[in-house]
């Protein structure tokens, strides 16, 4: 169904300026829109908004602070190997200061977070990588000579918004967990007050770069759940979109790793998966862009759940995990026994791409904009070398 909104834009200058600067052709730029504003639950109309706001809206100026962690949401959200989504989060935002991406070192690159801040007093956003280490007066982690925990208040208190990224911003992740030495923390417990939070270890960059772009489009960031987590991104459990779903249904389980039923793709319940009671969309947006599967349960590993407090980092990985919208069946059948003769492995795949379809297939757009644009380019080079279509591409 054609949209009128968008359908407005598309002779517009701005679109046609932004879409050259993100290197997109125009199409794929009101797609990864019209993606966006789906995936955020936004009603219709509100991927004009979206376009309009990329095109045209100052981005806002980020601050970006690493305490306890390893790097990976960064990594994460700006992996080298796929120029269109770091250019789209580059794009979107003005990244003022990164400790770990800013090639200046000591006093200048302070100096380069007090300007970034004085100027942007108020409208600056804050993200956070990495826990806080509070306990022993926080002297576990500095930067500057300054603690996390006088960092993260200090700048926090003139930011337009707060985002902990990761599991360890979010609630402690990894370095908090037993005996958390070192008294390791999220951001919302050392500012007192509530934060946005995207967790997962790495988290999604694609849920980070829908919350930028909900803030850039209304000023404001996208509602959350009770954790301060975006509705959008964590109000489905992963077990719910899970492609081996069917398997789990039908009582087909791994029962070791490498065992006949782990080869042949059944679900990782009794491996210790924690998709039923972690809340989260990997398994309809994905990570990275080698195809299908690129998500740990498509990868043959069990969900650890990364994302939720209580359950990644603290359970342990073979422990099975609290079905919180489904009980299995009482007795499980042995992996030679067939059950359930009508969910194969072929109609799980069916049944997963189609819950992906209408779960996450918008998000989808956005990851695959690499691929179309690379796929576009090469029919444009086909049609004016006017060599025979089809000649190999993918
Ligand atoms: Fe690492 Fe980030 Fe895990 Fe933590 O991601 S991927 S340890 S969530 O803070 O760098
Ligand atoms: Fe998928 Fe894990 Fe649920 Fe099995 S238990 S269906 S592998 S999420
Ligand atoms: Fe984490 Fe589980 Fe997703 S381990 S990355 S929440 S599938």
């Amino acid at each position: 169904m054609a949209n009128t909104s968008l359908l407005k834009l598309q002779g517009s200058r701005v679109v046609t300026a932004a879409s050259e600067r993100l290197g997109l052709s125009r199409r794929e730029f009101l797609q990864f829109c019209t993606g966006m504003a789906a995936s955020l639950g936004l009603p219709q109309g509100a991927d004009a908004a979206v376009a309009e706001a990329i095109a045209t809206q100052k981005r806002p100026s980020v601050i970006w602070l690493h305490f306890q962690e390893c790097t990976g949401c960064t990594e994460s959200m700006l992996r080298a190997e796929h120029p269109t989504l770091e250019r789209l989060i580059l794009d979107v935002i003005s990244l003022d200061y990164h400790e770990t991406l800013f090639a200046a070192a000591g006093h200048q690159v302070e100096q380069a977070r007090k300007t970034a801040m004085s100027e942007n007093k108020g409208r600056y956003v804050l993200v956070v990588e990495g826990a806080v280490p509070t306990r022993d007066g926080g002297i576990y982690c500095k930067v500057g000579g300054r603690t996390a925990v006088e960092l993260t208040r200090e700048c926090a208190a003139d930011a337009a918004a707060v985002i902990a990224i990761g599991s360890c911003a979010s609630w402690g992740g990894m370095p908090s967990a037993d005996p958390n030495p070192t008294g390791a923390s999220g951001v919302a417990a050392v500012l007192g007050k509530p934060v946005v939070t995207i967790p997962g270890c790495p988290p999604n960059p694609y849920n980070f770069l829908s919350t930028v772009v909900h803030f850039l489009t209304f000023g404001s960031l996208p509602p959350v759940d009770e954790l301060g987590r975006p509705k959008f991104a964590y109000s489905r459990l992963v077990h719910e979109n899970c492609e081996r779903r069917a398997h789990f249904d039908a009582g087909r389980f791994a029962m070791d790793f490498g065992d006949e039923g782990h080869r042949k793709g059944y679900c990782l319940y009794k491996l210790g998966c924690k998709g039923p009671e972690t809340y989260a969309n990997c398994p309809t947006i994905l990570f990275g862009d080698a195809g299908a599967g690129t998500w740990p349960v498509g990868c043959g590993h069990p969900c650890i759940g990364c994302t939720e407090q209580g359950i990644g980092f603290s359970k342990p990985i073979h422990m099975l995990a609290k079905v919180k919208n489904a009980e299995p069946p009482q007795q499980y059948p042995r992996i030679v026994e067939e059950k359930g003769s009508g969910a194969t492995l072929a109609s799980a795949a069916i049944l997963a791409a189609v819950a992906g379809a209408a779960a996450g297939g918008t998000a989808m757009v956005a990851r695959n904009l690499g691929l179309s644009h690379k796929l576009e380019e090469a029919e444009r080079a086909a049609a004016s070398s006017k060599t025979e279509l089809g000649n190999g591409q993918r």
